[in-house]
């Protein structure tokens, strides 16, 4: 690999692998793959792009192996708490997907009444720093299990009394006859970097990947609202749109007390809103994608 090329690490395949292709996507990268399929190659910007597990990416980037990465935070802080090194990967920024929960989660018949009912018991996890440090902070002394997988069957299997592992949905703890209990900690993809200055060319495309990666992330949510409005009912319209600047107020021919109102809202417009904006006198919405935004 040049020295020019900025290494970032990414999933081979999992529950992150859809997000980052997507993301990368978005930012107008195609990867074409190696053969072995553990290597991308970025024609658009001078990027290589690492398939990997998802547990090695943390150490990948912090040993120089690669200069960025994405990874699910519970899987980076796990291994900050778990793998002291010297010089860390350090977390960029968050991504907005792959998000869940690091959950303690018990017997579904226990009165479950607060952290104190765990004093003493076997809690299984494949998190053991995380839930170690809950633990502490609770001031709560258990014994901690680690597992690799099929943590949820550990007290079925009397391995364990309660659990501490990943939940989304939570359709696998209630298959399991258990409950969540305690949020220990919410996670989503992040974006990791080596501690170590880039040369100045890798950090040139670092900037500019940041700066796109940025650019999809506003736009994810953001909408183009338009609709026609009595020319008195603007500050209220105004107030009502969700994370929008000063809209753009254009004068319609021929209707002196109405005007178009045009507005980029950087949250989700909801049909609720629609409702309000409707309330307030506007018609015509119109709610529209936005597919590229730069600041
Ligand atoms: O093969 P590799 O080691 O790369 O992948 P992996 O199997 O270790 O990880 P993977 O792909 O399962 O998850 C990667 C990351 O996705 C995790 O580290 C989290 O940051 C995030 N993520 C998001 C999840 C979930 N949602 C999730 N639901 N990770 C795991 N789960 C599992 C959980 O462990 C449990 O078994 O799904 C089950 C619970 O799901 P629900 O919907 O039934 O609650
Ligand atoms: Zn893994």
């Amino acid at each position: 690999m040049s020295e020019e090329r900025l290494r970032i690490a990414i999933q081979k395949s999992g529950r992150l692998s859809d997000g980052c292709m997507e993301l990368l996507k978005n930012c107008g990268l195609k990867i074409s793959r190696g053969k072995d399929k553990l290597y991308g190659r970025v024609q658009e910007m001078p990027i290589d792009v690492l398939l990997l597990r998802d547990d090695d990416i943390a150490e990948f980037v912090a040993d120089d192996a690669c200069d960025i990465g994405i990874v699910g935070q519970n899987v980076f802080e796990e291994d900050l708490i778990t793998q002291p090194r010297e010089a860390p990967a350090e977390e960029v920024m968050t991504l907005g997907f792959a998000r869940c929960r690091l959950m303690l989660a018990a017997p579904k018949d226990w009165a479950f009444n607060g952290a104190g009912m765990l004093e003493g018991k076997r809690i299984a996890t494949s998190y053991p720093g995380l839930t170690k440090k809950w633990l502490e902070r609770e001031g709560v002394s258990a014994r901690v299990v680690m597992m690799k997988g099929s943590v949820e069957v550990a007290p079925r299997l009397t391995i364990a009394d309660a659990i501490c592992d990943i939940v989304s949905t939570g359709a696998t703890l209630d298959a399991n006859g258990l409950k969540p209990v305690a949020t220990v900690f919410e996670s989503e993809a992040v974006l990791i970097r080596n501690a170590n200055p880039f040369s100045a060319a890798r950090q040139a495309v670092f900037d500019a990947l940041l700066k796109r990666i940025r650019g999809v992330m506003t736009s994810r949510d953001a909408k183009y609202v338009m609709m026609n409005a009595p020319r008195s009912a603007v500050p209220a319209i105004t107030e009502r749109l969700p994370g929008a600047d000063a809209p753009t107020v254009l004068d319609l021919a021929g209707a002196p007390d109405k005007v178009a109102v045009h507005a980029v809202c950087r949250e989700s417009v909801f049909w609720d809103t629609l409702e309000d904006l409707k309330a307030l006198g506007a018609s015509a919405i119109l709610v529209l994608p936005i597919e590229k935004m730069m600041a």
